[in-house]
């Protein structure tokens, strides 16, 4: 009989995104032996699942790259203001190749639990491709990586193709001469939507919450503005640093109650015309913490809706009647403007309810439609929910899936009590979700790495998360985010779009910059909330 023994390393990082990456250089650079775990068959986590026609990010190119590396951020050039998703991709191919880590990452691999030995203060990971025996784990999983599956009866009957925005085929896809339907208008649906359009023989959006979007005004960059960046990248990437959202905004930094109508529909304009959600969404800095300020924001956007759709009866059904970005603020090319086409039909679920698949399409309180593709765009159960799918037990077999099913508490959204030695970059707790996320995940590795090389240094065996520490840092979250408009927020930041999971603020909204100087403070005052065991 053979006996496998487990891989042995010092480090375990799961994922291959901006994350994973990041985080295996940074353990090569700390002399720690290292194994990545990936369940793509390459890198690039997000930007390789999600990869429907139409893709892009939000966050300017600029900004939306490493910051850690001058000889990195020179090489790589940008050339639109909003990267697509082939290129983002083709970007962390660039840079995983560039630090030598692919070699690093087993691909097509899945993680399927882990669990912590008491005896040894080691962490045995369990994968598809058998067990990793390591001392930290770090995940890398990122805050939108499983699905939302909707729950449609006859959904496994229907005969024509049935796709998701977040598992995209890598094969192309043709809308051309077809009858589609799009269920769900978050920002996946917004991009996909207008493309599918445009060849499609009919297509019908199936909206049950209307989204808030902005033109997104993507262009070329001009050489010009790149050269003048790249000239001073250093200073610009500290200034992303030094903000609340990770991001340049050019904000006036002044609550509505100061600014007065005029200046603040004169900023809105501005930054409506800019185009970019950061941008817009700070042009009036109390925009999420003051009814006012929300209402005359929420008001100045519904008119833009207004003006870009034709019918009236129509634009009524596309106006959201929520707080403006307290769901995510979208932006899109031509979202509102599909409206207008003959071939495009609204089937808004607020007025026929969505009762079943069928066959050949699906039926709603209004009657049956016929269709080829039915796309799903219809989010992620995010931020907890990859983690809460693996079997993770950390001390005495305590179950993370059993303590996240109750609050997602964390300490400084990195780490976790009753599971030592382990890191969950950009989790529950962080301002990751409403962040330019580059800089919180640049943030969180380089604490973590900062981390252990103190933990390898004074020969530190495990290192904790202390329940009070935890306790403290959750109720603080809570509490900021009680302090604003998020509290009435219904949506994946809440985990309000997954039925069960607890409504609870997933996002630390003191900001980036005071987010990271508190982390700062606690490296500096000996990991403070942290038990080390030597
Ligand atoms: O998901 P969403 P997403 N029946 O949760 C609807 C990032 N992202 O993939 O709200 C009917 O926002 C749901 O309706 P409702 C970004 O952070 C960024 O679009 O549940 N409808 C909603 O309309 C974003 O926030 C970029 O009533 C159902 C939609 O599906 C996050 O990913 C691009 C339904 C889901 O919207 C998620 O965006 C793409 C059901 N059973 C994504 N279930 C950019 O950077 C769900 N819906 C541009």
């Amino acid at each position: 009989m053979s006996i496998t023994h487990p891989v042995r390393t010092d480090v375990v990082v799961v994922g291959a995104g901006f994350t994973g990456i990041y985080m295996v250089h940074k353990a090569h650079e700390l002399g720690l032996s290292v194994v990545g775990i990936e369940r793509g068959q390459g890198v690039g986590g997000t930007w390789y699942w999600n990869r429907y026609p139409g893709l892009r990010c939000d966050v300017e190119s600029l900004d939306y790259s490493y910051s850690f590396s001058e000889e990195i951020q020179q090489e790589w050039t940008w050339t639109e203001k909003f990267p697509a998703q082939p290129d983002i991709l083709a970007y962390l191919e660039f840079v995983a190749n560039k630090l030598d880590v692919t070699k690093d990452f087993r691909f097509n691999t899945e993680v399927t639990g882990a669990q912590w030995n008491e005896q040894t203060s080691r962490w045995l990971v369990a994968t598809s491709a058998g067990e990793i025996d390591t001392k930290y784990i770090v995940w890398g999983t990122g805050i939108l990586s499983t699905p939302k599956i909707p729950n449609i009866p006859g959904m496994d009957t229907f005969e024509g193709e049935l796709l998701n925005t977040a598992t995209w085929p890598h094969a192309p896809v043709s809308f051309a001469g077809k009858k589609v339907a799009v269920l769900g208008t978050g920002s996946s649906g917004i991009q996909v939507i207008p493309i599918a359009a445009e060849t499609a023989e009919h297509l019908y959006v199936l909206q049950r919450t209307p989204s808030y979007s902005l033109p997104a005004r993507n262009r070329p960059l001009a050489p010009e503005r790149v050269a003048e960046v790249k000239a001073r990248y250093g200073d610009y990437r500290a200034e992303a640093r030094s903000s609340m959202l990770g991001a340049v905004t050019e904000t006036l930094d002044q609550p509505f109650s100061v600014m007065g109508e005029d200046l603040a529909r004169s900023e809105l304009e501005r930054n409506y015309e800019y185009g970019s959600p950061m941008r817009f969404a700070s042009a009036v800095v109390d925009t999420i913490a003051d009814d006012d300020a929300n209402a005359f924001v929420s008001a100045f956007a519904k008119a833009k809706i207004r003006s870009r759709v034709n019918d009236p009866a129509i634009a009524d059904k596309l106006i959201p009647d929520y707080r403006i970005a307290t769901r995510r603020l979208c932006i899109d090319t031509n979202y509102y403007e599909t409206f207008n086409r003959e071939n495009v039909t609204l089937v808004d679920l607020r007025d026929e309810e969505l009762i079943a698949m069928t066959p050949t399409g699906f039926t709603t309180t209004a009657g049956e439609y016929e269709v080829d593709m039915f796309i799903l765009a219809t989010g992620f159960d995010a931020v907890t929910g990859t983690l809460s799918r693996l079997d993770i037990r950390g001390r005495g077999g305590a179950s993370l899936k059993e303590k996240w099913s109750h609050s997602p508490s964390t300490y400084m959204g990195l780490a976790v009590a009753g599971f030592p030695n382990m890191f969950v970059a950009t989790g529950p707790g962080s301002p990751a979700p409403l962040s330019n996320v580059v800089v919180s995940i640049e943030t969180h590795v380089e604490w973590i790495a900062g981390m252990l090389a103190r933990l390898e240094a004074d020969h530190v065996t495990s290192f904790e998360a202390t329940a009070e520490s935890e306790q403290e840092w959750t109720a603080h979250v809570n509490e900021v985010s009680d302090s604003t408009l998020m509290r009435f927020s219904d949506s994946w930041y809440t985990g309000t779009n997954v039925a069960g999971k607890p409504r609870v603020n997933v996002v630390y909204l003191g900001g980036c910059a005071p987010y990271e100087a508190r982390l700062k403070e606690i490296a500096a005052e000996g990991y403070r909330g942290f038990t080390l065991t030597t």
